[in-house]
């Protein structure tokens, strides 16, 4: 059999092997598409929202997701005997793991997503490093697996600082950074440790460390007939510990060129791997611009809103059509960018203490609507946030023609929402629209940790300054890049300016 034909077959019936607002989020598409939906729910989720959703709800087992939404075996039961003719792994829990893809293919189950090689590949740091320099990819120069003499005497060629990473790492463990040959045998020998304890692998090899530099992301969308497009990218450096907690689309520092340039990049890396269905590859970019392939994330991401709001395409009602075998509705040269989407991630936990994550049953909420406000969520009045599964329990999207439209409106919508029985970090996204740097787009992959204080929100007049001339340059540069709506207002950077200053009061 080759790999088209399990990828992709017609189906009629989705059993959705996740939870929270993602599974609402397939279910929807499910039910624009009129595809009949299975949930599968733990005893946590027994009164969730996807459950009530979904046309059939199955009991998968008891709350801790080792013995529910990562049991694959009960997955697929249910799936045969519910009669779903594929299944959405969502992101998380089992959506990139191969044994699963290719436990869905040996069951005659369509997997949405991509040919279990494609993710056992990119699940290895090296050899996925390996896979997309042969297809002329980028990577950050460094060296390749080997004893600690060895690493010690490559370090010594290609100089300090250097990071010490894991091949089967992920979220930042195993990651050491080492400034001087001193600190590198320890460095080596406690991300090894951590490798091993994480991914029972201790195979670690090294990067130039790139100081400084941006997450962006593109996202992909290929087909099972060889068409493989990119929509664009995502911004996404406002992480802490290695937890995205605001993205937007497009970036304010990538200009058509480079979009162009990163976007053909990202579509050779999916094709050396032949890829299919919806997927992202993440690069850093350094202070002069230049972009490094990171990792190929094989799977539908958090952040897709925000480029479904400056594309218009429904990326989950694309990964399902892909899924059932049809090409892709878009050719490279149909997408478009117009306007700016930013989302914050809802999380119930206490920004004033550390982001302790926070429990309990929501009693009350006042969810914010209107012009260019989306909300993608998962939780309601009644339901119980437990610790067993993270703590996001909404995202928060917002849609303006411009960047600062988007700000506004985002702030208004941050003003409106009220949940009540758990802490959020509303208060943390508040205090982001209102900082300068945030505003003024200068911002890297260390600034939520190492330099945005909540407590910070002076008025700095030559900081305002700088805001605007960025602003304004900012502004220019979109002009050349962007359709501009015909008959859109030429709101002066003054104006915006003054509206941003009422709002603070
Ligand atoms: C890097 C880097 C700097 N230089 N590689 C973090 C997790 C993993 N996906 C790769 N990561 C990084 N790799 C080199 N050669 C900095 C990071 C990094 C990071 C990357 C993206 C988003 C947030 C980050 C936070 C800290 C470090």
């Amino acid at each position: 059999m080759t790999a088209n034909t399990v990828l992709s077959k017609k189906f009629n019936k989705l059993l959705i092997a996740n939870r929270g607002e993602i599974a609402m989020r397939v279910l929807r598409a499910c039910h624009e598409l009129g595809i009949a939906t299975v949930a599968v729910y733990s005893d946590a989720d027994r009164n969730a929202l996807h459950v009530r959703y979904a046309q059939e709800a199955y009991y998968l087992g008891p709350s801790p997701a080792s013995e529910s939404y990562l049991r694959i075996d009960k997955l697929i039961k249910i799936a045969k005997e519910s009669g779903a003719g594929a299944i959405h792994p969502g992101y998380g829990f089992l959506a990139e793991r191969a044994a699963f893809a290719r436990a869905c293919i040996e069951n005659d189950i369509v997997f949405v997503g991509p040919p279990p090689e494609a993710i056992a590949i990119m699940g290895d740091k090296q050899m996925a490093r390996e896979t997309v320099t042969a297809a002329g990819v980028p990577v950050v120069p460094g060296a390749e697996p080997g004893t600690d003499e060895e690493l010690i005497a490559a370090a010594q060629e290609m100089g300090f600082p250097v990071l010490v990473k894991a091949t089967a790492g992920g979220g930042g463990k195993g990651m050491r950074p080492v400034f001087e040959p001193d600190a590198l045998p320890d460095a080596l020998a406690a991300a090894r440790r951590e490798a091993k304890g994480a991914f029972g692998d201790d195979t670690v090899y090294l990067e130039k460390l790139i100081q400084g530099s941006r997450h962006i992301e593109i996202q992909l969308l290929a087909d099972v007939h060889g068409n493989v497009i990119h929509l664009g990218e995502r911004e996404c450096s406002l992480q802490r510990r290695h937890q995205k907690v605001i993205e937007e689309s497009p970036s304010f520092v990538v200009d058509e060129d480079l979009r162009q340039r990163m976007g053909a990049v990202a579509v050779a890396a999916a094709r050396a791997v032949g890829y299919v269905n919806a997927g992202t590859i993440e690069f850093l970019l350094d202070k002069e611009k230049n972009f490094y392939f990171l990792e190929m994330n094989t799977r539908l991401q958090v952040e897709h809103p925000v480029t479904e709001l400056v594309t218009g395409v429904d990326i989950v009602q694309e990964q399902l059509r892909v899924a059932r075998g049809r090409r892709l509705r878009f050719k490279q040269e149909d997408i478009k960018q117009q306007g700016w989407a930013i989302e914050c991630r809802i999380n119930a936990e206490d920004p004033y203490n550390n982001y302790l994550p926070s429990t309990g049953t929501i009693t009350f909420s006042r969810v914010p609507t209107g012009p260019g406000v989306r909300i993608d969520t998962g939780v309601f009045p009644g339901y119980e946030i437990t610790p067993y599964y993270d703590s996001m329990i909404s995202k928060l999207i917002c849609y303006g023609e411009t960047r600062g439209e988007a700000i506004l409106r985002m702030r208004r919508a941050l003003a409106e929402y009220r949940i009540m029985g758990v802490k959020t970090n509303i208060p943390f996204h508040q205090h982001m629209m209102d900082s300068y740097s945030f505003m003024g787009g200068e911002f890297d992959t260390k600034y939520v940790e190492d330099r945005f204080r909540m407590d910070d929100r002076e008025a700095n007049e030559t900081m305002a300054a700088a805001i605007l001339a960025t602003l304004l340059a900012h502004k220019q540069s979109q002009r050349a890049s962007q359709i501009v709506a015909p008959g859109a207002r030429d709101t002066s950077n003054w104006k915006w300016y003054s509206r941003w200053e009422r709002l603070r009061q």
